[in-house]
């Protein structure tokens, strides 16, 4: 009996009363008479006076307004000193006298219409949304979330896939946005991506990325997402084994359906690993740009690692280090940077995660239909990343991938992100290693995507900027000025990525720091030195990405400084520096180029006007007309997949195809008319094919990239014999050098870890793989588990031993 709450005292129910009556009969005068669709007078009216300003003021004067000011014409805007501001019925007495006098032609008491504010917004009801800082503050250190949804972006037709351990598909909170075709369960090989569930709630990770993109809104759960409408899959591919095959299925899942993959994992974040994508992961990767999402290339989500607690950095990983991942970073709720961040030149971007214990961490969806306040690390950022695309895809469909990240670079802020290297590139814009461009900005994206037009074809010049091997010592500096590919049709007037592709041996990998400066003296670290790498395997044709000489012009002198930090005692080798530059030639970002390619060329627009069909003379090239094919690609027939109603169309229409595999370039769609391979190949001349090089020949440079379409534009195929024998005995050179120097190592009784094919980078054998999480570090994926671990053993490790090591370490 003792229960319930204590009845209010009698003075303070009058006190109540009084209270809701001077509510009810404020709402009646004012508000309830709009609702009601009465007319409110004000005390303001239109009054029409020939003769002047003056003739007007003494009008006001005579009757008590206020000149208010000069409409248009003869109109003004007066205010009466005494009417009440807002009536339900009109001031008879006042209009009258007004009306009668007889300067005045014309009056009117004017009636206050019902206007909304467009940017008045609903508050959510669901019991977290309070509590996601991120999404929105009152300081506006947040993502402007708000602001998108305010301008009408949701999310909505717009399909992001989460690839992870797993999505809990009949979550309260994601069941309405869950996509089954969006999902797929690679580790057992069946439809549904349903994690495992064990003791520890291991396999969590995705459900929790995936509430951050699409939680459900206004349901009364949890929170929200970024993109509370758009849909929601997830793909199960971490809960098992992870091989090269493994992650090329799930990056390449529905590719005509999904719009955004986001991922948060990749080699191990030791801060000794340098791993990338191997052969079939690679595929996938070029796959999903030139064929996902019709054309307009898939977009990969990519959180940048969370080594920064044993120095490690990212652009030894060759996933977010790839120009087709949008590398996304994280800072803390303060603006600082998390102690788990990587830096590296290849980020693109920030959103917000955890920090330290008394700096909040991310709202979402969590295993069993529960909701959690604790979601941390890089792989909290990518996903809140993946969400604010969806938000700018569903303002223009029409955006390529690269688009999407000029879009990215062009709206993030770096305003209050605390970093000590903060430069301005020679474009003007403040980018560092920690953020790169800096936060996300839900609303700004959005916007801008709206009105964005098509950047123009991708352009890639490759430039070999090394004669011959040259000693590293304590320092090397390599300079050479270029041109950019001037005069051919891999000419770069605009930047986007840049790729310094490096080939050195060091006796110990982590002393290396790696500079590259652009000729507008743009400062990017390729390499900071990695403590814990001691690894005398060096790089093997590695290619560092930057993205911070974006729209930089990159004609002129080019400076690569590789530094000792350690001692003097230290030795090793550069055998290649080739320096390939990608971008558009035009000097506007695109406006120009779609004007030239405007409506004449295309025929046939569909429904979303999109270009299906082009004028003789012109060829399909992701939705557009080009008089030429790009670099990796070639005129073919493609099949003409749409339909209206039961219009008949022609069946297929002449269109730029990717060239033949392995082919980089090539000349038509046959495959023997290769122009040039890819790393590990080398172009047969008699035959325009590419041959796989045997292993021995693959420690040599990557100078093998040599053909008319990519690096050296001019040069004709008769010349490509002298160059195949040169880089032949460079490999001789090379193979000396390394005896010479695993000899030297040996007897120096240094400790040394025999080089192994799968940390060069470029050519893993596709067994086992070591992946983490990015939630917080992890431990699994040491050697012990490289052997025949099935999933009981995985539950011992992973996150939550992780977790408990993180929690020590703050
Ligand atoms: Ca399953
Ligand atoms: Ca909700
Ligand atoms: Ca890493
Ligand atoms: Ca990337």
């Amino acid at each position: 009996m003792a229960a319930g709450p204590s009845p209010p005292s009698v003075g303070r129910r009058l006190g109540l009363l009084e209270l809701l009556t001077g509510a009810v009969l404020v709402l009646l005068g004012f508000g309830l008479g709009s609702a009601l669709g009465q007319k409110v007078y004000t005390n303001t009216w239109a009054v029409h006076i020939p003769g002047g300003p003056e003739a007007a003021d003494w009008v006001a004067q005579k009757h008590g307004f206020i000149n208010h000011g000069h409409v248009f014409g003869d109109y003004y805007h007066f205010r009466h000193r005494t009417v009440v501001k807002r009536s339900l019925s009109a001031h008879r007495p006042v209009h009258v006298r007004l009306q009668k006098d007889p300067k005045v032609t014309w009056a009117e008491q004017q009636v206050s219409k019902r206007r909304k504010k467009r940017d008045t917004f609903e508050e959510f009801e669901d019991p977290k949304y309070k509590e996601q800082w991120y999404l929105y503050n009152n300081n506006h250190n947040d993502l402007n979330a708000r602001g998108a949804w305010e301008l009408g972006y949701t999310g909505k037709g717009v399909v992001v896939s989460i690839l992870d351990d797993g999505i809990e598909k009949n979550h309260p909170d994601l069941m309405e946005n869950y996509d089954p075709e969006a999902s797929y369960d690679v580790n057992d090989g069946d439809p549904d991506p349903q994690p495992r569930y064990t003791q520890l709630n291991d396999n969590r990770h995705g459900t929790r990325c995936a509430g951050e993109v699409a939680a459900v809104a206004n349901n009364g759960i949890c929170g929200v997402g970024v993109a509370y409408n758009a849909k929601i899959g997830g793909v199960r591919m971490l809960d098992g084994e992870v091989t090269d095959m493994v992650e090329a299925q799930s990056l390449s899942l529905n590719p005509q359906h999904i719009d955004v993959y986001s991922a948060s994992w990749g080699p191990e974040d030791d801060g000794k690993t340098v791993d990338g994508p191997a052969k079939l992961a690679k595929e996938a990767f070029l796959r999903g740009i030139t064929e996902g999402r019709g054309g307009l290339g898939s977009i990969f989500v990519w959180a940048s690692g969370n080594g920064g607690r044993e120095k490690d950095s990212c652009n030894c990983d060759g996933y977010t280090n790839s120009i087709y991942t949008l590398s996304i970073s994280s800072t803390t709720q303060n603006g600082n940077v998390p102690w788990y961040s990587e830096a590296c030149s290849s980020t693109l971007a920030t959103t917000y995660s955890s920090g330290n214990l008394n700096e909040k961490q991310i709202v979402t969806t969590d295993l069993k239909s529960k909701c959690t306040d604790s979601h941390t690390g890089t792989s909290a950022s990518a996903p809140l990343a993946a969400g604010i695309i969806a938000l700018a895809l569903e303002a223009n469909k029409n955006l390529t991938w690269r688009d999407m990240q000029h879009l990215v670079v062009r709206t993030s802020r770096p305003a209050n992100l605390v970093a000590n290297d903060w430069q301005t590139n020679g474009v003007g814009r403040k980018v560092s290693h920690s953020y790169g461009y800096g936060l996300l900005d839900a609303s700004s994206i959005a916007s801008l995507a709206k009105t964005w037009s098509y950047v123009g074809p991708q352009r890639k010049c490759v430039i070999s900027m090394l004669s011959e091997p040259r000693n590293i010592g304590s320092h090397l500096s390599i300079n050479k000025t270029v041109d950019a590919c001037v005069g051919s049709g891999s000419y770069v007037t605009k930047l986007e990525h840049v790729q310094g592709q490096i080939t050195l041996s060091y006796n110990r990998r982590g002393n290396l720091a790696i500079r590259l400066i652009s000729p507008a003296g743009t400062r990017s670290t390729l390499l900071h030195p990695r403590p814990h790498d001691y690894s005398s395997e060096g790089f093997n044709d590695w290619a560092f990405m930057t993205t911070h000489s974006w729209d930089e012009n990159p004609s002129g002198s080019w400076t690569l400084e590789i530094e000792n930090v350690a001692g003097a005692s230290d030795y090793g080798t550069l055998t290649q520096f080739t320096l390939v530059l990608y971008g558009t030639s035009s000097p506007s970002s695109g406006a120009s180029e779609e004007s030239q390619s405007g409506d004449d060329s295309c025929k046939t627009l569909d429904l979303t006007v999109k270009c299906i069909e082009c004028n003789a003379g012109y060829y399909l090239f992701q939705q557009r007309c080009v008089k030429e094919c790009p670099a990796g690609f070639a005129v073919g027939s493609q099949p003409l997949s749409y339909a209206v109603g039961n219009a008949i169309l022609p069946a297929s229409v002449p269109a730029c195809l990717p060239c033949p595999l392995p082919c980089v370039t090539c000349s038509s769609l046959s495959p023997q008319s290769c122009l040039s391979c890819p790393p590990h190949n080398y172009l047969d001349a008699a035959s325009g094919t590419c041959l796989h090089l045997s292993p021995s020949m693959r420690e040599s440079p990557g100078s093998f990239m040599v053909g008319p379409g990519s690096q050296r534009p001019q040069l004709e195929p008769s010349s490509r014999m002298p160059i195949t024998i040169a880089v032949l005995s460079c490999v001789a050179i090379i193979a000396t050098f390394g005896g010479i120097f695993l000899l030297l190592q040996l007897r120096s009784g240094a400790h040394i870890k025999l080089p192994s094919l799968e940390a060069g980078g470029g050519f893993s054998l596709g067994g086992n793989r070591v992946v983490s999480y990015r939630g917080i570090p992890t431990v699994w994926g040491d050697e012990g588990l490289n052997t025949d671990s099935d999933n009981e053993e995985f539950d011992v490790h992973n996150e939550r031993t992780a977790f408990i090591k993180t929690q020590s370490a703050l």
